[in-house]
């Protein structure tokens, strides 16, 4: 999949592109039901917030098969590899719940941040691309950006422990508002199977969500291969070690797989 001149110019302005409906429903529908029995499984990669209900399930590509093909699919990866133009491996992939009424807040901050303070990644050459595995809506938690944050490089930040079980190195509200004032808010909203893609240094953050619709969102954070991390202190599933350039596989990876589930049920 190949973005346009105009996607590249909003990208570079912006710092984020938002893809509404880039997967089909089936597709989004079969991610979703794997990823709620992921939640229910007793697995160190899966953290949970302080009522106990999945908040997020860290390098599931490394153990169901269909996110080891939503890994490497092309309309996530190509995307990606023409923006920083070389190959990928993955950083980090995780699913995040954004449970009804439980889902916690995601702090203000920048991804590259923490990639640059806890992993030693060189540069900002590296972003996350997400699916909405689930509708997205003003009111479940979503997203929010400020647009052409990511124009102003690293900013001074102190880590929070404390706030939620994700340390995150995280902005203080004096920046935010600065940032907010210039740039506005913006929240993509859509239909599961939207993508959003955005810049390593996008200043974002994401509210709790008190409503009763939760909010699945997958994020594959990919980096330029001759980008890879230099520092090994987060455990292995959190920050991979694996450097080997992804290689997409066919645009029906999931589609087939849609197709052979439809076809066991109806045996
Ligand atoms: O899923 C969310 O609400 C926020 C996730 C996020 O900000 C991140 O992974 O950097």
């Amino acid at each position: 999949m190949k973005l346009t001149e105009a996607d590249l110019k909003r990208f570079e302005e912006e710092g984020y592109l938002f893809l509404p409906s880039l997967f089909s429903l089936d597709e989004a529908a079969m991610l979703l039901a794997e990823a709620q029995a992921i939640y229910g499984q007793e697995r160190e990669e899966v953290w949970r917030e302080s009522s106990g209900v999945a908040r997020t399930a860290f390098a599931a590509h490394t153990y169901s098969e269909p996110y080891r093909r939503l890994g490497r699919h092309p309309r996530l990866v190509e995307p990606v590899e023409q923006l920083l133009g070389e190959q990928l491996y993955m950083h980090q992939f995780k699913i995040n719940a954004k449970a009804a009424f439980d889902g916690e807040v995601w702090q203000w901050h920048q991804d590259y941040g923490t990639w640059q303070r806890d992993d030693g990644m060189p540069e900002p050459r590296a972003m996350n691309i997400a699916l909405f595995l689930e509708e997205v809506t003003p009111a479940n938690g979503p997203l929010l950006f400020i647009p052409r944050s990511h124009q102003q490089g690293v900013f001074e930040a102190g880590h929070d422990l404390e706030t939620t079980s994700y340390p995150l190195w995280t902005l203080d509200r004096e920046t935010v508002s600065k940032l907010a004032q210039e740039g506005g808010l913006e929240a993509p909203v859509g239909p599961p199977g939207s993508v959003v893609m955005f810049h390593g240094n996008l200043v974002h953050a994401s509210p709790p969500n008190i409503s009763p619709f939760s909010r699945t969102i997958v994020y594959l954070s990919l980096c330029a291969v001759s980008n890879h991390i230099t520092k090994h202190t987060r455990k292995e599933w959190i920050a991979h070690r694996d450097f080997t350039p992804i290689e997409p596989l066919a645009d029906d990876c999931l589609g087939e797989l849609v197709e052979a589930r439809r076809a066991r049920a109806a045996e």
